[in-house]
């Protein structure tokens, strides 16, 4: 099949096409490098030279926060006026925007956090500003909405009441939900979890935290997650286990892929480097588990690079996961990996315990040998061990 920029789909040249729906946020490509130990490296990027630059390296789609593309306090009328020139590149080029998120971060006032801030003043702002932000979200064709709440956490143990700042957290999901559905509009939350950085402890840290809070939210079926690899990984996580606990509890609606190494600070690296058996494994889960969602990226090309590097970097993402998606077909497809799975008993894995109407009396009833069961090895060594020289290249 040829895709619209001419290349072949599903051709093994690693060629992003439109079909791969690789969407990236616009503030990882813009991202001018500011840490805390030091400023600018690389000058600011035009949305419009950014949209540009994606649809030509083969993406599908950007994303964006509120204040990325415009100035913190903008009114939605004004950005959308501001953002004709960004809307006229995505009809020349065809890239979409499948999420906007809101920044409740960056600004002082956020400084305690949006949602779950002390100061109740903020919270009525916070979500004032993503209402706001949704409206902005719909007229863009967006149908995800991303919430990472990475101010919202503390410090100190008396600073934070958990309890309450959660109550505070489903209330503004809550009044969010209705608000989507009283517009009628199609629109769907993602929270994103993160164990700490920028707060010392961050609430919702994990993608099993949040799939908790989520059932207790008045409409839990407008909300799921976007988990990121790093982030579980920075908690020690294995993150395709994550996405694949996400998947059965049909709460995958947007993903955020990067690379990282191990528990250490948060380093958003392109997608691929970093734990390069983690992101086999991620690729495998995404490409085999039932997820049709964005393959949305979300890393911070490294300081090092100039605006050539920042472009390699974006590239290196979509070609990395097209390398490992290459990889995990080939290790599915391949005879000895299949008897592999055979021998490793996933085939008993899939069958539930018990017949159709058996109970514990028949379990009861069975002879069974624990030592001769237990003398059983499973051979899961020589099936991981295929993985990997799928994963090296030698198979
Ligand atoms: C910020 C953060 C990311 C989130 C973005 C969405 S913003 O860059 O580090 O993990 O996905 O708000
Ligand atoms: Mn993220
Ligand atoms: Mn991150």
């Amino acid at each position: 099949m040829t895709t619209d920029s001419g290349r072949v789909a599903g051709s093994s040249d690693f060629t992003p096409t439109r079909e791969d729906k690789f969407s990236f946020g616009f503030w990882t490509v813009g991202w001018q490098g500011v840490d805390v130990f030091g400023g600018a490296v690389r000058p600011p990027l035009d949305p419009v030279e950014a949209v540009h630059r994606l649809s030509d390296l083969g993406a599908w789609g950007i994303t964006f926060h509120d204040d990325d593309v415009s100035d913190f306090g903008t009114s939605t009328a004004q950005r959308l006026e501001q953002l004709a020139p960004f809307r006229k590149a995505l009809d020349e080029t065809g890239l979409v925007v499948p999420m906007v998120t809101t920044n409740l971060f960056s600004h002082p006032v956020f400084r305690d956090g949006g949602f779950t801030n002390n100061d109740r003043d903020v919270r009525r702002y916070a979500i004032r500003k993503v209402a706001d932000n949704i409206d902005l979200a719909v007229e863009l064709g967006a149908t995800t909405f991303v919430a990472w709440g990475g101010r919202e956490g503390a410090e100190s143990g008396a600073a934070k009441d958990v309890r309450a700042a959660l109550d505070r957290y489903k209330e503004a999901f809550d009044l969010l939900g209705d608000y989507v559905v009283e517009q009628g509009y199609d629109l769907r939350f993602a929270l994103e979890p993160k164990p700490n950085e920028p707060r010392g402890d961050i609430l919702l840290p994990t993608i099993g935290h949040a799939l908790a809070f989520i059932n207790e939210l008045e409409r839990p079926e407008l909300v799921g997650l976007n988990p990121e690899v790093g982030h579980e990984e920075m908690a020690g996580l294995n993150y395709a286990h994550g996405i694949a606990q996400a998947l059965w509890h049909g709460k995958l609606f947007h993903l955020d892929l990067n690379g990282q190494t191990g528990p250490r600070y948060d380093q958003d690296l392109r997608f691929g480097a970093g734990n390069a058996r983690g992101a086999f494994w991620t690729v495998d889960t995404v490409e085999t588990g039932g997820y049709d969602g964005p393959r949305h990226f979300d890393f911070k090309p490294p300081r090092t690079e100039d605006m050539d590097g920042v472009w390699a970097s974006a590239a290196g993402c979509m070609r990395n996961y097209l390398v490992l998606r290459e990889k995990s077909r080939a290790f599915r497809a391949d005879p000895e990996v299949q008897e592999a799975l055979k021998a490793s008993r996933l085939d008993e894995l899939a069958q539930p315990t018990l017949a159709q109407g058996e109970g514990i009396d028949a379990l009861r009833a069975e002879a069974f040998d624990p030592d001769e069961a237990a003398a059983r090895g499973m051979a899961f060594e020589h099936l991981d061990q295929l993985a990997l020289e799928h994963l090296y290249g030698v198979r």
